[in-house]
């Protein structure tokens, strides 16, 4: 499964783990990167020191290449963007919102820039501001999301730009890498898939809740106020919601969701606190290493695509 993708970052097969906030730590983005695919530290709303100490471990246990996301509605993400230079990071991927600022700064230094889309027109903006890739992310996807639909959102990204896209949202398994390949994809990410990887510190309730999962257990918060994300129902969703449809204001709805994903994530508190996860969460049934997803997923897309 050679493409243009595991050409640029020298990675042997063609899966990005997402940059999950709260979740993609050292240990995971080196399990990944380990087991051939592209490792994400998830920069979330930490501050630069902290993104430097995960970059700095995931480089004592692994020479693989890996990457780092800037989320940019972080108030760090400036302290962010200048780690990445610093500590010789390869690849950055960013998400929920416009990286043009840092784009010069990444290229000068040699880093690979492949930022998250969710239009056709971010991603050709991308491409003349000189990125080398674009993931198009469909709204089945976990966290903060657009509009349109991966199967819709990745043809028209592919038709409109020459750098080669990454698909992401709503991919689980061999079946959607296949999908995604046949939409003009060279690559794939994915998160959810990998938040109950055995090498994810998540907590076990947390991992338990995306197990547990049906097709249409996620509900999406926040369309009112342009802030979407797509998490799994439960008592701080359907709290959410309604006082969404009461017409409260976006900053009594974020000072309610403050604290929250960390709450799920650290305490294991899937109750009150926000379990992000995407559609695929229903087909997600067992905790595995990320040698055995990924050898498992590329196994069954190579077989769909006839590659063997
Ligand atoms: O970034 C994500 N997913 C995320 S970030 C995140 S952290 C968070 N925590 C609490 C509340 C909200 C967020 C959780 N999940 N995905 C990449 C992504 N980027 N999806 C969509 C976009 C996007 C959206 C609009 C990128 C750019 C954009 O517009 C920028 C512009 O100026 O046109």
């Amino acid at each position: 499964m050679e493409t243009r993708i595991t050409e640029l970052l020298g990675i042997r097969y063609p899966v990005i783990q997402g940059g999950m906030a709260w979740v993609a730590e050292n240990n995971l983005a080196a399990a990944v990167s380990a087991a051939g695919g592209l490792g994400l530290i998830g920069g979330a709303n930490a501050p630069g020191e902290a993104v430097r100490e995960y970059i700095r471990k995931v480089k004592e246990v692994t020479d693989k290449p890996f990457g780092v996301n800037v989320m940019l509605m972080s108030p760090y993400a400036d302290e962010v963007a200048k780690v990445i230079v610093e500590e010789g990071v390869k690849v950055v991927t960013t998400g929920a919102g416009d990286p043009e600022k840092y784009m010069r700064m990444w290229k000068e230094a040699g880093v690979k820039v492949m930022p998250v889309v969710s239009s056709v027109a971010l991603a050709r903006r991308m491409e003349k501001y000189g990125a080398d890739a674009v993931v198009a992310e469909g709204m089945e996807s976990g966290g903060h999301i657009g509009e349109a639909t991966t199967m819709t959102l990745v043809p028209q990204v592919v038709d409109a730009v020459s750098i080669p896209v990454i698909a992401a949202g709503g991919i689980g398994d061999g079946r959607g890498i296949a999908a995604a390949f046949m939409l003009g994809a060279e690559a794939v990410q994915m998160g959810t898939r990998f938040l109950v990887a055995k090498e994810c510190t998540v907590h076990q309730n947390y991992k338990d809740r995306v197990i547990k999962a049906k097709d249409i257990d996620s509900t999406v918060t926040g369309r009112t106020h342009g802030h979407p994300v797509r998490c799994l129902r439960n008592q701080m969703t359907r709290e959410y919601l309604k006082m969404e449809a009461e017409g409260k204001s976006f900053e009594e709805l974020e000072y309610m969701t403050l604290g929250t994903l960390r709450r799920a994530v650290q305490e294991g508190d899937v109750t009150r606190g926000t379990v992000m996860a995407g559609q695929i969460a229903g087909m997600v049934s067992k905790e595995q290493t990320c040698q055995e997803i990924i050898e498992e997923i590329v196994g069954q897309a190579e077989k769909l695509l006839k590659l063997n």
